[in-house]
């Protein structure tokens, strides 16, 4: 269904782009009158429909002003005490990874405190899948899972040991947030925490359980900062933002595109990243001064802070934020000064009087 939307969107690309451009007389009983491309290849968004955490004067981003994003660094997150162990179900053979790194899929690694360490079970798409933390005594409110973009535990439950029996804490279904914070139903003094896994969302990673860290307590990270644009129309071609200036830490920036709100989240809706398992979103890191970014498929030269470049979409979600493997040359926190969005728009440039036969419309959209 999404290549279909895909397609259609292409196609409404060249027939509906924004600016509208008269329509000559003979043509305008025709199809041809709803032939209407941008008045140029500069494509600027019409309004700001959304913003997240710390955004100040955010109609900058459409050339009015200087919009600010702004983010702290990430507080730090509660440690399991000292002594505290984890068995599982079952665990993945090491290998070389996603990134070709020799990695290993233990339990110890969902609490070890390093979100790029994570357990990974062994029995592709059957469940259940648990993975049991033995502590010393510890009171908790609840528990925080972070999992991974290659695919989170949608649906599980928590327990707790009461010394005599396992209690359900918190059930969850239908979860697609990679960090989760799950509340239990009342705090618990316990020496045992169940995490059992029922399904996980299937990707082209494979249909498994990943858990890189289980916090004890309830993690409550500040929204990220983010402005989503309008473009008004669906559009195509390669965005441009102009920046202002940033922190000098080189704080990230990331933008997730879709053609409608409905599929808008913080992951593009059917991009080549977002298609091909990758994180769904273009990557840039912003250097302190003045800078310009068009948006163009590549890496930085140590194969890090990756974009895809062309797309088509009608809103883009611009959100001050860096994968954690682009560290450090972008981050995930400083501020970030945007004055400026547009769009190079790279479709035919079609008029009415130009779409003069349907071999041209249909040959225009190849
Ligand atoms: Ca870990
Ligand atoms: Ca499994």
């Amino acid at each position: 269904m999404r290549h279909l939307r895909r397609r259609l969107a292409v196609a409404v690309v060249a027939l509906l782009g924004p600016g509208l451009v008269a329509a000559p007389a003979d043509a305008a009983q025709s199809w041809q009158r709803y032939v209407v491309a941008p008045d140029s290849r500069d494509v600027r968004p019409v309004r700001v429909v959304e913003t997240t955490g710390d955004v100040t004067h955010p109609q900058g981003v459409l050339g009015h002003g200087t919009a600010v994003l702004r983010r702290s660094p990430a507080p730090a997150k509660p440690a399991w005490p000292a002594g505290t162990t984890a068995t599982a179900s079952s665990f993945h053979a090491p290998n070389n990874g996603n990134d070709g790194k020799p990695r290993t899929y233990a339990p110890g690694n969902a609490i070890d405190g390093d979100t790029g360490t994570f357990w990974n079970d062994d029995t592709l798409a059957a469940y259940p899948d648990t993975l049991t933390i033995t502590t010393p005594a510890t009171n908790l409110p609840g528990i925080t899972l972070q999992s991974s973009p290659d695919g989170v535990p949608q649906d599980f439950t928590v327990e707790t040991w009461d010394g005599t029996a396992w209690h359900t804490a918190a059930t969850v279904t239908g979860n697609t947030r990679t960090q989760l914070a799950v509340p239990f139903d009342k705090p618990a003094t316990t020496t045992q925490v169940r995490l059992t896994v029922t399904k996980d969302q299937a990707t082209d990673k494979g249909e498994f359980t990943r858990v890189n860290e289980i916090w004890p307590g309830l993690v409550a990270d500040p929204p990220v900062p983010s402005v989503v644009v309008d473009f008004g129309k669906v559009v195509v071609g390669y965005p441009r933002i102009s920046f202002a200036g940033a922190s000098a830490n080189n704080p990230g920036v990331r933008l997730a595109f879709s053609e409608s709100r409905q599929y808008l989240t913080d992951r593009s809706d059917f991009t080549r990243s977002d298609f091909s398992g990758g994180p769904g979103t273009d990557q840039h890191a912003v250097p302190g001064g003045r800078s310009q970014w068009t948006d163009t498929k590549g890496c930085l030269p140590d194969g890090k802070v990756c974009s895809d470049g062309l797309h088509g979409f009608r809103y883009v979600r611009i959100s001050l934020d860096a994968l954690p493997g682009d560290a450090p040359d972008a981050q995930p926190y400083g501020e970030v000064r945007i004055d400026g969005v547009s769009l190079l728009f790279s479709a035919f440039l079609g008029t009415p009087d130009t779409y003069n036969s349907f071999h041209n419309e249909v040959g225009s959209l190849r």
